[in-house]
C-alpha cells in the first residue's frame, strides 16, 4: 500500500517536470552581475511607459495592498527544477488595479535595481498567478534569491522571475530584456522547451 503511494506520488512529479529539466531539491542561486543590497524601506516600485498616469509605490504602500500566498515550481533554463517553492507578496493584479493602461500598451519591460530587464507580453504577465514576492518559506527572501522583491512568473523559464525588481515600463510590443537580446527565447515556455530564440 505504501509502495503504491509512492509509485503514485512520484508519477505525479513526473507530470510536474518539464521536459529536459532534472529535480533539485536545493535552491541554487543565478545571478548575472551584481547582486544588490537594500533595506525594505529603500524599495520603490515604479509603474512607467503607457498608462494614463504613472505611479511609483513605497514599501509601506506596496504592504497595504492584499497579500497572498503563492506555491509554485521553478524552472531555470540551466535545466534545474525545484517543486512547491513557497513565497507571500502581492499579486501583479491587485499591484494593477492600482493603474490603467494606455489601449496601445501590448507588453512590459521589467527593470531590476542593479540594471537587469527582461519582457513579458501583458498576456503573460497579467495572470492571477503572478507576484510580487517577499517572503520565501515564511522568511524574507534572501538577499542572493532577490530580497527584498521579485517577480515570480512561475508559467516561464525564471529568468523571467526578475530579482530586485524595481518597476514595470508598458510599452507598445515587446522590448527585449537582457537574455532576451543575448539569444534567449523572447517568451520561454519550460513546457515547449523555448530556451534560446530562433531568429
Ligand atoms: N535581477 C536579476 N534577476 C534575475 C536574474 C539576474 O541575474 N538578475 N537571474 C534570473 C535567472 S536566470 C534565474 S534562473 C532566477 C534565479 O533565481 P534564484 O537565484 O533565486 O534561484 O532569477 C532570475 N532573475
Ligand atoms: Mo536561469
Amino acid at each position: 500500500m505504501f509502495g503504491k503511494f509512492l509509485k503514485k506520488s512520484r508519477d505525479e512529479e513526473e507530470g510536474r517536470v518539464p521536459p529536459g529539466q532534472v529535480l533539485t531539491e536545493k535552491f541554487p542561486v543565478l545571478t548575472y552581475g551584481p547582486t544588490p543590497s537594500l533595506k525594505p524601506e529603500e524599495v520603490k516600485v515604479s509603474l512607467t511607459g503607457l498608462l494614463e498616469q504613472p505611479l511609483e509605490l513605497s514599501w509601506a504602500e506596496l504592504m497595504a495592498l492584499p497579500q497572498s500566498e503563492l506555491t509554485a515550481d521553478f524552472h531555470c533554463v540551466t535545466r534545474w527544477s525545484k517543486l512547491d517553492v513557497r513565497w507571500r507578496g502581492v499579486k501583479v493584479l491587485d499591484l494593477m488595479s492600482q493603474v490603467r493602461l494606455e489601449p496601445q500598451a501590448s507588453a512590459v519591460l521589467i527593470h531590476c535595481y542593479g540594471g537587469y530587464t527582461t519582457n513579458l507580453t501583458l498576456d503573460d504577465f497579467l495572470r492571477p498567478e503572478n507576484l510580487l514576492a517577499h517572503t520565501l518559506f515564511g522568511e524574507p527572501i534572501p538577499r542572493d534569491h532577490g530580497g527584498p522583491l521579485r517577480l515570480i512568473v512561475p508559467h516561464l523559464y525564471a529568468w523571467k522571475s526578475a530579482k530586485w525588481l524595481r518597476g514595470f515600463e508598458f510599452t507598445q510590443g515587446e522590448k527585449l530584456g537582457f537574455w532576451e537580446v543575448n539569444g534567449y527565447h523572447r517568451r520561454g515556455d519550460p513546457w515547449k522547451e523555448e530556451r534560446f530564440s530562433e531568429e
